[in-house]
C-alpha cells in the first residue's frame, strides 16, 4: 500500500473484464489512498463501478469518463478535461483493447481490420504519447501495457489481431530502450487465454456459444488474476521492472497447447 500511497492511476477499458478486476485490485491495495481515473465507452458501467469501489474503499478518489480510445482525436481533450486533482498521472494501464473474429487473410472484414488497429494501436500509442510527456517531466511514472501470447506466437485466424499485438510489443520495447536513463518503468503482461465476460464475446460478435467453447473444460485464467500480476508489477521496488510476463491458466502452454481434460 505505501508503494501506492497518493498515486493517480489511468485505466483505459475499465467497464469490464481486466480493467474492471484492475481497478478494483488497485482500490483495494491502494489501503485506500489512491485516486483512480477509469475509462471506457460506456459510463454507465463505470458509474455502477464507481459507486461499488467507493462503498468498499470511501477514502479513494475515482473519476470516471466515457472515452473511445479508437476516437485518437478526443484524447489530447480528454486528458486536458481532467481535473487537476487527477491531471498528472502516476500509472497509465493501457488495457483497452479487442480482437474480432477468427477469419482467414482473404476474408477480414476491413471494418474489423480498422477497429483493432485503432483500438489496441493507434489509440494505445496517442495515450502512451501524452501521459509519457508529463512523465517525462517529472522523471517518473509507470506504463502498463496488455499485451498478449497473441503479440508473441501468432495463430491462424488471428492475422490482425496478433498483428496489433506483435505492434504493442515493439512499440513498448522500443520505449523501454528509450526510457533507460529514467525513473519511469514500462511493464507488459502478455496473457493467454482470459475467461472475461466479453473478450471472446466480442470477438465472436455476440455468439455465446462459440465465446463459451474457448474455455470449455479447460482451467483458464480470469480477469482477477491479471488485475493481481498488474497491481503486483506496479508494487515492485522503484528498481525494479517487470519487463515482460507471460502468463496462461495452468492448462494453457500457447496458443496451439490447451489441454482440455
Ligand atoms: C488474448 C489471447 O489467445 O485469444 O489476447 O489471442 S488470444
Amino acid at each position: 500500500a505505501e508503494r501506492l500511497a497518493g498515486k493517480n492511476i489511468l485505466i483505459t477499458g475499465a467497464s469490464t473484464g481486466i480493467g474492471y478486476s484492475t481497478a478494483k485490485y488497485f482500490a483495494e491495495a491502494g489501503a485506500g489512498n489512491i485516486k483512480l481515473v477509469l475509462t471506457a465507452r460506456r459510463e454507465d458501467k463505470l458509474k455502477a463501478l464507481k459507486e461499488e469501489l467507493l462503498k468498499s474503499y470511501p477514502s479513494i478518489q475515482v473519476f470516471i469518463a466515457s472515452l473511445d480510445v479508437s476516437k485518437i482525436d478526443q484524447i489530447s481533450p480528454f486528458l486536458k478535461s481532467l481535473p487537476s486533482d487527477f491531471a498528472e498521472i502516476d500509472v497509465l494501464v493501457n488495457n483497452a483493447g479487442k480482437a474480432l473474429g477468427l477469419d482467414p487473410v482473404g476474408s477480414v472484414d476491413p471494418v474489423d481490420v480498422k477497429e483493432m488497429f485503432d483500438t489496441n494501436v493507434l489509440g494505445m500509442i496517442q495515450l502512451t504519447q501524452l501521459v509519457v510527456q508529463q512523465m517525462k517531466k517529472r522523471n517518473k511514472g509507470d506504463i502498463i501495457q496488455l499485451g498478449s501470447v497473441a503479440g508473441r506466437e501468432p495463430y491462424p485466424g488471428g492475422s490482425i489481431y496478433c498483428a496489433t499485438k506483435s505492434a504493442l510489443n515493439f512499440f513498448t520495447g522500443a520505449l523501454r530502450k528509450e526510457l533507460i536513463s529514467t525513473k519511469i518503468r514500462v511493464i507488459e503482461v502478455e496473457p493467454g487465454n482470459v475467461a472475461t465476460d466479453e473478450f471472446s464475446l466480442v470477438r465472436f460478435k455476440g455468439d455465446k456459444e462459440r465465446a463459451a467453447s474457448v474455455y470449455k473444460d479447460t482451467e483458464p485464467l480470469y480477469a482477477e488474476d491479471i488485475a493481481e500480476l498488474i497491481v503486483f508489477a506496479a508494487t515492485r521496488k522503484e528498481n525494479t521492472v517487470l519487463a515482460e510476463t507471460l502468463i496462461f491458466g495452468n492448462n494453457q502452454a500457447s496458443p496451439f497447447h490447451i489441454y482440455r481434460g
